[in-house]
């Protein structure tokens, strides 16, 4: 049976600042770049199997992350889990983490 492994990525980050908030530039904050997506975490499950496909992982490490084989006319849940660090402080304050996603499948041979 032709089945294939699936892969995930996020692509084009991008971390900006929205606004300067007085408590980011007490951080010593600027507008240089925002601090949201080195503050950012990110796990997939499969809540019908109870299986981690992906343990926690930094918004910049996950390329081509393997997650699982998938079947010919199988069928795979994915939930995306997000937490920001423990460690973030006032400096992400009003700022902006967006990225693509993207899922990729490779057919077995
Ligand atoms: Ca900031």
């Amino acid at each position: 049976m032709v089945g294939g492994k699936l892969y995930l990525s996020l692509e084009d980050i991008a971390d900006n600042e929205v606004s300067l908030l007085e408590q980011e530039r007490e951080m010593g904050d600027n507008w240089d770049s925002g601090e949201l997506c080195d503050q950012l975490q990110f796990k997939i499950t499969n809540p019908d199997e109870n299986i981690t496909y992906m343990n926690w992982k930094n918004t910049r490490d996950i390329t081509d992350r393997y997650l699982t084989n998938l079947s010919a006319g199988g069928e795979k849940t994915l939930r995306v889990h997000v937490r920001v660090k423990t460690s973030a402080g006032n400096e992400i304050m009003t700022d902006r983490c967006t990225f693509k996603t993207k899922l990729t499948l490779i057919q077995n041979p």
